[in-house]
């Protein structure tokens, strides 16, 4: 992938005229503290739209659960506290000027949030919005990490698994700003599944944010690769579908629990085009050429020509793995 396929504006004009570009802004937040109000959250997401709107960008990926703290880091037994953090809708009240000012600024936007269904089921959602602030899609998330009970010897907990109902979406795409799109959060971009499927629905872009804290407790020897394994697997999955994958940080000591950035807009390639350098609120942006993915998709990676899913089969048919005895 030459550099100039990721500049459209060293390209010949030609050629400009005839790619689907689309520029990215990977809107990183640092953190949100506990009693940080949405409304507060969501003046600091319009200051990313409207810096966005400046650099020209299409589209504003945002983080995981990106209208409150973290909260899985804390066991909650009294329901009303857990769904405090909840959306029962959205856009609701203290979301609505988030949409409002998009669609005003005519900006599509990436966001995940903690949804609170009608039926009363909780899910870990992300939605894409179109420039003229209609839904294209909606997402839940498929690999939830952590447990679902008080681990006393952990430093802090991780209950997605007690707060969160499993995904009922799978891995979709959708038709926008031009091409195929699809959806991801946080834990879904360390298995290379979630990429594959969204690959073979002919992903092009796969926008996904997240929540990861420096320190895994069940593992801390892997503290000092945490931004390496970030940009290991987004790589990946980008090279082996032949897709962009934009991912998007909350980050920074959020209370008192520090968490990576290593937000990135990443070519099919696999190369990283865009990143933040720091752990705070802001932005990398990418101008994105969708035909980029096509000498990916229709060679190495030509899934059609290639894939042998004869030998697949283990895949699904199996959940752990089961060494030979
Ligand atoms: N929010 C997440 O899904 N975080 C996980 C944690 C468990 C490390 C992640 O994979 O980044």
């Amino acid at each position: 992938m030459s550099a100039a396929r990721h500049r459209p504006w060293r390209q010949p004009a030609e050629e400009h005229a005839m790619a689907r570009l689309v520029t990215i802004a990977a809107a990183q937040l640092g953190p949100i503290a506990r009693n940080d109000s949405r409304s507060h959250v969501v003046e600091r997401l319009i200051a990313h739209l409207r810096e966005a709107r400046r650099m020209g960008c299409d589209l504003v990926v945002f983080p995981e659960l990106a209208l409150t703290t973290f909260f899985p880091r804390w066991y909650m037994t009294n329901q009303i506290e857990i769904d405090s953090f909840f959306e029962r809708s959205m856009p609701g009240p203290e979301t609505q000027p988030l949409f409002n000012e998009a669609k005003r600024l005519s900006l599509g936007f990436y966001i995940g949030y903690a949804e609170l269904t009608p039926e009363g089921q909780h899910f870990n959602t992300s939605i894409l919005v179109g420039k003229d602030g209609q839904l294209i899609g909606k997402y839940r998330k498929v690999h939830l990490p952590g447990h679902r009970e008080h681990d006393p010897a952990r430093r802090f907990q991780h209950l997605e698994k007690r707060y969160f109902d499993l995904s009922d979406t799978g891995f979709k795409v959708w038709r926008g700003f031009g091409g195929v799109l699809g959806m991801a959060i946080c834990n879904d971009r360390r298995w290379p599944e979630t990429y594959r499927v969204m690959g073979l629905q002919g992903a092009e872009m796969i926008l996904l944010g997240y929540n990861t804290p420096v320190h895994n407790p069940p593992a801390p020897d892997h503290d000092d690769l945490s931004l390496f394994h970030n940009q290991l697997v987004m790589q990946a999955g980008a090279y082996q579908n032949g897709c962009w994958v934009i991912g998007v940080a909350k980050a920074g000591n959020e209370e008192g629990v520090p968490m990576i950035g290593g937000s990135q807009i990443i070519a099919p390639s696999g190369v990283t085009v865009a990143a933040t350098r720091g752990d705070g609120d802001e932005m990398a942006v990418a101008c994105c050429d969708l035909d980029a993915c096509a000498s990916y998709k229709s060679t190495t990676f030509n899934f059609a020509v290639h894939r042998m899913p004869q030998h697949y089969g283990l895949i699904v048919e199996r959940k752990g793995a089961e060494p030979p005895p």
